[in-house]
């Protein structure tokens, strides 16, 4: 079986844009891979969460991992924090990695922007949020995963890693890490703002109406879509260039009803925006009915925890092989 690894960040209240870009993939790669799913709360500390924030956030999104359907039988899902190889990898592939090279990281200069912008100005900007692609590169070769399944947003970490496994392959040892593949969906790959269709839907945007929280209530999902940015146009086209925030909208249905984009350019042939907006809300409502439902059975369970620690005890088995072997690749004395 292929390995595969994942993770999300728990930095926010997670949209359905992170499900539908990533975690929908992870579901159903869970018969056919050897999945490690990650709740990355290492990585969310390059933001400075509180540390309430942080304890509970990170409880929520493993919570809603296993209410979207991972399987604990199935999948090792688990918290990075629980296995400390994550954080010694990343410090090895530090010294392996180049300033110019993660300077050019798209998602920190958009970051670093927002944070220079914003009232915190740039003393806020932490070495962490610029050296986080690392991180997740060791999150990634840890596992020797050949398979990465993200949305687009983070391909062009994906292939940082790459980069950075060849390097090691090349400069260090052949073959000491497996070089991963991004796996992204062709449908899905970036929702958009419903606020702002030109910008990605993120968890952590601080405009709430622009993205559909998973745990939104019904009433909440209504207004957020009957408000949804689209255009002037009424012409209900799927056209991701010139109509974003149309298009945005049919792939969101199309996703939660399993009804092809051509199936529902189709059915509003004749219709407005308003109807589009209506029926859209309604769909993400049925659809999140039954995950909402499970995620408040799940959230305070005894056996959540149980379930993290059995991931956690899977992952460290082969996080500490991979790393021991690029230890002694690069010459460290071996403690035994
Ligand atoms: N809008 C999106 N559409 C499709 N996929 C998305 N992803 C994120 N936003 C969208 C995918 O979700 C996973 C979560 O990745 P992350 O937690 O590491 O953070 P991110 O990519 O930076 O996502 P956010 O929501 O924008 O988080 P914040 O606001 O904290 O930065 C990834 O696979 C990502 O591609």
């Amino acid at each position: 079986m292929k390995r595969v690894f994942s993770g999300i960040q728990p930095t926010g209240n997670l949209s359905i844009g992170n499900y539908l870009g990533a975690m929908k993939q992870f579901v159903e790669m869970q018969d056919d891979y050897e999945c490690f799913y990650c709740v990355v709360d290492l990585h969310a500390l390059t933001v400075m969460p509180t540390a309430r924030s942080l304890h509970e956030g990170t409880l929520d999104l493993a919570a809603l991992y296993y209410a979207v359907g991972i399987d604990p039988h199935k999948a090792n899902l688990f918290l990075q924090s629980h296995v400390s190889e994550h954080s010694e990898l990343s410090w090895l592939l530090q010294c392996i990695s180049y300033f110019g090279e993660l300077s050019r990281m798209t998602q920190f200069k958009d970051k670093k922007q927002l944070i220079e912008s914003s009232k915190k100005g740039s003393q806020s900007i932490t070495a962490g949020l610029f050296s986080y692609p690392v991180l997740m590169a060791a999150d990634i070769l840890l596992y020797d995963a050949e398979v990465v399944p993200v949305g687009q947003d983070q391909k062009q970490h994906v292939e940082l890693a790459r980069n950075i496994a060849n390097r090691a392959n090349q400069l260090i040892k052949d073959g000491v890490f497996v070089v991963p593949e991004p796996l992204i969906p062709k449908i899905g790959a970036k929702i958009m703002s419903l606020r702002d269709p030109s910008r990605k839907m993120s968890k952590s945007d601080p405009v709430d109406a622009s993205r559909i929280n998973m745990l939104d209530t019904p009433e909440a999902i209504m207004t957020k879509f009957k408000k949804a940015k689209t255009d002037s146009e009424n012409l209900i086209k799927y056209d991701p260039v010139n109509k974003r925030g149309v298009s945005n909208l049919l792939e969101i249905q199309s996703l939660c009803t399993n009804k092809p984009i051509s199936v529902l350019e189709a059915e509003y042939e004749n219709s407005g925006y308003g109807k589009l907006k209506t029926q859209t809300a309604e769909a993400v409502i049925e659809f999140l009915k039954p995950i909402q439902e499970r995620y408040y059975e799940l959230r305070n369970s005894p056996e959540m925890l149980e379930y993290l620690k059995l991931g956690a005890d899977n992952a460290r088995k082969i996080a500490r092989k991979t790393l021991t072997r690029y230890q002694n690749a690069l010459g460290l004395v071996s403690r035994d």
